[in-house]
Order: C-alpha cells, then structure tokens, then sequence
C-alpha cells in the first residue's frame, strides 16, 4: 500500500504542483485551514477579500497550489473567475451552519453547471467538528444531495481547522483522486 503510494505521489508531482481550489460560503473555515495546512504559527484570519494562495504539501512528493477565495455574497458572484485549468475541488462547510446548508447546496451544485468544472475531483470538508453544535458529515451529505453525485467523484472528510484533524488526510486523499482522473484520460475512459 505504502509502496503503491509513493508510486502515484511521484508520478503526481513530476508534471508540477497542482491547481487547488477551496471554496465555500463566508466563515466556512477555508483560510483558517489553508494556513493550517501552511503550519503557520499565531494566525488569525478576517474576512477574505479577493483570495490567498499558498503552495502546500500535505505529504512527502505532494505539491498542490491551494487558491482560497472569499465567499461573501458578493464575492461568490466572481467565484467563475477562478473555474479555468482547476484540478481539484475544497468545498469547505461550516457544519455549525445548518441554517445555511441549502445555500451552500445552491453554490456547490451552481460551480458543476460550469463545463470547466465538469468532473473535477471533489472534496466536501465539514469543518468546525470539534464544535458540540457541529452537524455530523452523513448529515451534511443528506443535506447536499451527495447521494446523487456520481460514486467515486467526490469524498466528505469531517475536519477541524483549529487543530488541523483531518485536513492533511483530506488534501492526500484528493491528490489521489486528481491522479486517477489523470490517468483515465490518458487511457480515454472519460
Ligand atoms: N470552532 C472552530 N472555529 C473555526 C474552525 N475553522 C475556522 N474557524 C473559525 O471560523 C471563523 C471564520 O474562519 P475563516 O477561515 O476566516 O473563514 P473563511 O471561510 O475563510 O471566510 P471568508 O474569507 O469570509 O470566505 C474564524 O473565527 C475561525 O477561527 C474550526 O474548525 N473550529
Ligand atoms: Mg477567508
């Protein structure tokens, strides 16, 4: 398994790092995780205006440039701006927001009507879980319809921005996902 790993991670990084973006409505999480990601010490986020990138490894032979772009109301009207050459998806949800979870369904099933965004690689982060109100990641799924979302196309990853549990995990398991979409078309099955 470790072997099979490092296999894909090498042949992953050797055509450059790849494009990242992690989105999702306003006070998600996606800067607190980027720079968690980043192991920034003593960083406090405010609201993103325009974006950050950073370039992280999540692991060893792993290189993924990460856009994170604001997701105030009137910022996710630009979201389409970031949409070209994208190689994976960071949908972040704050699971503390349930009033919320229809809107972020609207936004997530609003960026697949998008041709540049057909079949780019999804990962849902349901963040904040180390919150007692935080909505399990089943629910959340429930919530976005993700039954309805082709097998193999998207994984939901409970997380904690905070601590950074399960982030690494998340950004690993979507490298993988980004090679294997990379191979089926080499091989033309998509
Ligand atoms: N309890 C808890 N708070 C979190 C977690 N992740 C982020 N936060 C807090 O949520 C708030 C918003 O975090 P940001 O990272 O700025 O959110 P954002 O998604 O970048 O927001 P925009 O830039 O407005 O789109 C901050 O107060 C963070 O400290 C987490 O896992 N648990
Ligand atoms: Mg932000």
């Amino acid at each position: 398994m470790g072997k099979v790993l490092s296999k894909i991670m090498k042949k992953l990084s050797a055509d450059g790092p790849k494009r990242i973006l992690m989105l999702g409505l306003d006070n998600a999480g996606k800067t607190t995780i980027l720079y968690r990601m980043k192991r920034t010490e003593d960083f406090h986020t405010v609201p993103t205006i325009g974006f950050n990138v950073e370039t992280i490894s999540p692991c060893r032979g792993i290189s993924l440039t990460v856009w994170d772009v604001g997701g105030q109301d009137h910022l996710r009207t630009l979201w389409h701006h970031y949409f070209d050459n994208v190689d994976g998806l960071v949908f972040v949800i704050d699971s503390t927001d349930s009033r919320r979870l229809h809107l972020a369904r609207a936004e997530l099933e609003g960026i697949y009507q998008h041709e540049a965004m057909k079949d780019v690689p999804l990962i849902v982060l349901a963040n904040k879980q180390d919150n007692d109100d935080a909505l399990p990641a089943e629910h959340i799924a429930r919530k976005l319809n993700l039954i309805e979302w082709p097998e193999d196309s998207y994984y939901i990853i409970p997380c904690c921005g905070l601590s950074g549990k399960g982030i690494t995990d998340a950004f690993t398991t979507l490298a993988q996902m980004i090679r294997a979409r990379q191979k089926s078309h080499r091989l033309g099955l998509v």
